[in-house]
């Protein structure tokens, strides 16, 4: 999308304008106006938005989670004026943003999310205290610090052990519960997927005997 002047969102009272970015370029040749006297939303999760300039009022707000902004120019005074009110945020506000003049574009401003850190590693950090490896037991609960991770418990909470796993068995299938908040059931095996890769190591007589025999190599 490319505009040749201006691109408001947001532009008279009770206006409401949303931009959703998530991949391409989206090109504003002049200036981008965020919120300019109503509500002004950008959602950048992936590609480019390019603009001449970038001006922000009370009720704009870019969320960055991935993707590029980039404006013309020294921009970074502004930037940082914006992010300082939490009008751009990284994340929803739980990232951080990068911002850098005349580095990965030359005369211009580059606003990049730093990626979100992930893995156990990152997690383990999360604590304020040094949790150990994934094979130790920190609160000694008798959960290791990988199954805290993986279950969402708090390693330093013997209390908490996060969201336990169940089996439960409705007729033919077997169900793995994923996570009671979010009431997400996943059939694990029944009589029709008996067949998939996954399942064949099991004993398939004994499973339609008593679900619970079963040399459970697949499971
Ligand atoms: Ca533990
Ligand atoms: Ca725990």
């Amino acid at each position: 999308m490319t505009t040749a002047g201006w691109l408001v969102l947001g532009f008279g009272t009770g206006n409401r304008g949303t931009l959703n970015v998530s991949n391409g370029t989206v090109t504003v040749s002049s200036d981008l106006y965020v919120g300019l006297n109503a509500t002004g939303r950008v959602f950048l999760a992936g590609g480019t938005i390019s603009a001449g300039s970038i001006h922000m009022n009370r009720g704009g707000l870019v969320d960055i989670t991935g993707g590029t902004l980039i404006i013309n120019g020294d921009a970074r005074a502004i930037i940082g004026s914006y992010i300082s009110n939490a009008w751009i945020t990284a994340n929803g506000g739980a990232g951080t943003l990068n911002v850098d003049y005349n580095t990965l574009n030359v005369g211009r401003t580059t606003v990049r999310a730093v990626p979100l850190a992930y893995g156990y590693n990152a997690w383990a950090a999360g604590w304020g205290v040094s949790i150990g490896s994934t094979t130790n037991d920190y609160d000694g609960d008798l959960l290791n610090n990988l199954g805290e991770y993986a279950l969402n418990g708090n390693p330093t909470n013997h209390l908490d052990t996060g969201s336990q796993p169940t089996l439960s068995r409705v007729e033919e299938e077997l169900f793995y519960r994923l996570s009671p908040a979010q009431r997400r059931y996943e059939p694990l095996l029944s009589r029709a997927n008996l067949h998939q890769p996954w399942v064949g190591r099991l004993d398939q007589r004994r499973i339609q005997r008593d679900w619970h025999q079963c040399d459970g190599g697949g499971i």
